[in-house]
């Protein structure tokens, strides 16, 4: 093991290889600020990555009051000590000057500063003002996958029980609704069933649409010391992109974009004829194997290799390796969640685990990925577009209970429909039936679809629209009142990452001048409502954290996602602990689904299903003749094309997706200066047989057309597939060098100039990763290269002449098999 390393240019650090059933070794990633030695650090303060879902613990280095660098935590179960680049440089965001200090108004058109009295006192007056003339349903909170779990359940009562409404839902609807969909349509209910160790155990892993060494680096590690230790995993991966699992996989299946439906179909047709099945799984813990059998009866090879473009022997070698594996385990993410079928897709992977009886041990087991650091606890704490703790709206003995919780009458919880999700909210604010938006740490101006449509939403007089954030981004930008958010590092809270590991992050620092956590500005807000409970007491009884994951505790009480048996300080005893906790699992629980389908009983399910091609809800009646025992649901789905095909004007598929080295809007990775200049601008990625047969190269400055509109970027030449596009979703308008505004008729950048507004119908996840776009050379390059990491799935098809991605002594990470330096700290107290 190397003992420093740039991890810019290597972000995957050194390898400490390992075999099948061994422990993962540890390995320590330390980052601190230049010029500050080990010794210097004062305090560790425990907490976990706040930039993607894999949870990875860290403490934080404090100095005289200030961060000054993290370090990886040894005795975590998730990652053993490691970080991956945003975790190791990501944190100096906090201290940039850019952080909005004060709150903002807007007066006569502009933004002004104002103390918060005066800030919160007009949100709480329009607040009124719509109650008593429109009535709850006027008014809508749009959050994120990125607070803290104490901070949405409070969210989640003071709307539904507070303000009585129903639309309440969190960016997780463009992230991970799939992924809470698909599990609920397969078990009854969310809850991830697999764990992380899984990968430790494993002989088949199967990523689909999961650009996992990007976008969770720190589990592709653990990948990539697995496959040079002894008895290393096979892989298979599904992406058409030619991404780090795709390049070390046993079969690469490079499908056209939005056709997972029919190569997943294809792979349970060649399965079920190979009889590669369990039927006494099958039989003990299923329902629906006969219908599932006869979808997929037509679906051969040869029919789908039609439809994806891929060779039918390969899809028969994929379907081989899944067919033989011992213990398999898969992974879904975004190029199968960002899709027209996309729930009916991630189900039939459930549906391979499910007649593969690959389920409840170890190395067996299917992860429907998170990608947001807390989009778990959207879900559970019902800031989602769903009821806390898992509870089914339509099930009047659950919103009863939920009531009794709240000490509210049910009637008070909206449950006449299905919560409203995002893409909805933001229809009704077009039309004008939500006069009041609260949007809480996301930017949507820049994430979601059209953007066109989406800043004319914003803009709008009528719409009173509230932004707590860091930044003044292009969304805050858009608002009437500007509250600004103490983040990560800052205050406390809890975080549960995608296997069901719940991490504390405690306050490292300060936050900047009068900033203040979510918390407490949803609970100031909540006493100047002055929400009551049936008694007339106060609706929100909790002060501070703490109190408020006790409050959730009790809510979560006998759910799936019991947290009863966590509290803070067991959350400060050096490693995370996955949920369900409670005096039953007192450790914690691995693995879900050990001992049968705990969940899909009609009485206890979180959901009755839904129509997987028409998303319509079932009732009641339809899931109990369907699933009397709440054994799982195998359900088969056709398939059915993209809504958007080529054409002779848009001959190309867009698809829009990450980089290893930003996340999301860039908020945060754009002002860290390491992260920022391995990635300093957008770039279009496009195939060598393209480039060749259109006669563009590396560098040329490129329009990337939609019937929605344009963008502009430099071409990076990859072997990404033929006939299809990629752009990064990162940028914006905000630009580091100090650049703002969309600019009178300026070309864009931002990807979602190009996308649609559409959705999958069952969890009306939106599409971002399949469109019909065209490819028009604006200017020629200088010679050059695409601002495009090479390190990663970008990496150019011919790296002649571009120079690879690296950070120099900037980047230096240590890398050790201990803690180094002072006292163990933080949460290895
Ligand atoms: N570095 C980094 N890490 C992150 C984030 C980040 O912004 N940056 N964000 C976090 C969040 S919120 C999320 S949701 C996750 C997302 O993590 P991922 O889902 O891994 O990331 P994406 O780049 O959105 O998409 C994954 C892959 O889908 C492929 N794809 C596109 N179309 C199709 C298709 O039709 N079929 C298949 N099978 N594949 C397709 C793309 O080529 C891409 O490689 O990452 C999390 N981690
Ligand atoms: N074209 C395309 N579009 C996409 C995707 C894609 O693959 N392609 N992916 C989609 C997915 S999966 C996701 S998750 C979304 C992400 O989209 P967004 O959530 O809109 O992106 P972020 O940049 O993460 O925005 C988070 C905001 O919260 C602020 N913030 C951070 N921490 C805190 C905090 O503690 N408190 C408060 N109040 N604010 C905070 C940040 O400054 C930032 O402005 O984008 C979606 N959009
Ligand atoms: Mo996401």
């Amino acid at each position: 093991m190397d003992p420093s390393v740039d991890r810019i240019a290597q972000p995957w650090g050194s390898r400490t290889p390992y075999g099948r059933h061994e422990a993962w070794p540890t390995r320590v990633d330390t980052h601190l600020a230049q010029g500050v030695e080990p010794g210097d650090v004062e305090r560790w303060v425990g907490s976990a990555s706040i930039l993607h879902s894999d949870g990875d613990a860290m403490d934080i280095a404090v100095r005289d009051g200030r961060m000054v660098g993290v370090r990886g935590r040894a005795t975590d179960r998730v990652n053993h000590g490691r970080l991956g680049p945003k975790d190791l440089f990501g944190w100096q965001a906090n201290s940039s000057p850019d952080r909005l200090t004060r709150p903002l108004i807007r007066e006569g058109g502009r933004l002004v500063e104002c103390d918060w009295d005066t800030a919160m006192g007009r949100v709480v007056a329009r607040s009124k003002d719509l109650l008593d003339h429109d009535g709850p349903g006027s008014i809508g909170f749009y959050t994120s996958g990125q607070l803290f779990l104490e901070e949405y359940y409070t969210l989640a009562v003071l709307a539904r029980a507070g303000i009585g409404t129903n639309h309440l839902d969190g960016n997780t609807r463009l992230c991970t609704a799939t992924a809470a969909e698909a599990l609920k349509e397969s078990f009854g209910c969310d809850g991830q069933p697999g764990s992380y160790d899984d990968i430790d155990h494993a002989d088949v892993i199967a990523l689909f649409g999961h650009n996992v060494a990007e976008t969770q680096p720190v589990q592709w590690m653990r990948v990539l010391d697995r496959l040079e230790g002894s008895d290393p995993p096979r892989l298979v991966c599904v992406d058409p992109r030619p991404t780090p699992a795709a390049r070390k996989a046993t079969v690469h299946l490079a499908p056209r974009a939005g056709t997972n439906v029919a190569l997943l179909n294809a792979l349970l047709h060649e399965i079920i004829r190979t009889g590669r099945i369990d039927k006494d799984f099958i039989g003990a813990h299923t329902v629906g194997f006969d219908d599932l059998a006869a979808g997929v009866e037509d679906c051969t090879p040869e029919w789908a290799a039609g439809i994806c473009d891929v060779p039918a022997d390969d899809i028969r070698r994929a379907a081989h390796v899944i067919g033989s594996a011992e213990r398999l385990m898969s992974t879904v993410l975004q190029g199968v969640y960002q899709s027209h079928q996309a729930t009916a897709a991630a189900v039939q992977v459930n549906n391979l685990h499910l007649i593969r009886g690959m389920l409840g041990r170890a190395g067996a087991g299917v992860l429907q990925m998170n990608g947001q650091p807390t989009a778990q606890n959207t879900r559970e704490c019902g800031a989602n577009g769903d009821l806390p703790g898992f509870r089914n709206w339509q099930n009047d003995t659950h919103v009863a209970d939920l009531a009794k919780v709240w000490n509210v009458e049910p009637e008070r919880i909206p449950h006449y429909a299905p919560p409203t999700h995002a893409m909805q909210m933001f229809r009704y604010a077009e039309q004008g039936s939500i006069r009041m938006l609260w949007i809480s740490g996301t930017n949507p101006a820049v994430s979601l679809p059209e953007l066109a449509r989406i800043r004319s939403i914003l803009a709008q007089d009528r719409l009173f629209v509230v932004v707590q954030d860091l930044f003044l981004t292009e969304t805050a930008q858009l608002a009437d009142v500007v509250l600004p958010a103490a983040t990560w590092g800052e205050k406390t809270g809890t975080l549960t990452n995608a296997d069901r590991t719940v991490h504390l992050s405690e306050k490292a620092v300060e936050p900047p001048g009068q900033a203040r956590r979510d918390l407490d500005i949803f609970l100031d807000y909540a006493a100047r409502m002055d929400f009551r409970d049936k008694d007339g007491g106060p609706l929100v009884t909790w002060h501070d954290p703490e109190s408020a994951f006790e409050a959730w505790k009790r809510c979560s009480a006998g759910r799936p996602c019991d947290y009863t048996g966590l509290t803070y300080d067991r959350l400060r005893e050096g490693t995370g602990i996955q949920w369900p906790c409670d005096e039953r699992s007192p450790q914690g629980t691995e693995r879900l689904y050990t001992d049968g389908i705990s969940w899909a009983d009609p009485q206890a399910c979180e959901s009755y299903g839904k129509d997987l091609v028409t998303g319509a809800a079932n009732e009641a009646a339809d899931y109990r003749a369907a699933n009397p025992e709440g054994s799982a649901m195998l359900k088969p789905c056709a398939y059915l094309p993209p809504h958007e095909a080529p054409d002779e004007d848009h001959p190309f598929q867009l698809t829009t997706g990450r980089t290893i080295y930003h996340f999301h809007t860039r908020t945060k990775t754009g002002r860290a200066p390491q992260l920022a200049s391995a990635a300093p601008e957008v770039w279009v990625e496009a195939s060598t047989a393209d480039a060749a047969r259109l006669g563009f190269h590396e560098g040329d400055l490129m329009e990337v057309a939609t019937s929605r509109g344009a963008l502009r970027a430099r071409l990076r030449v990859t072997d990404i597939r033929p006939g299809l596009l990629f752009v990064p979703f990162h940028y914006g308008y905000w630009d580091t060098a100090g650049g703002h505004g969309p600019g009178a008729g300026a070309p864009g950048r931002a990807a979602n100039e190009t996308t649609v507004t559409d959705w999958d119908p069952v969890s009306k996840q939106p599409l971002f990763k399949t469109a019909a776009a065209a490819l028009r050379l604006v200017e020629r390059g200088s010679g050059e290269a695409a601002p495009a990491p090479t390190t990663t799935a970008s990496a150019p098809a011919d790296p002649a002449g571009v120079p690879g991605t690296a950070g120099g002594e900037a980047a230096l990470v240590s890398q050790t098999d201990a803690p180094t330096g002072s006292e163990r700290g933080g949460n290895s107290r």
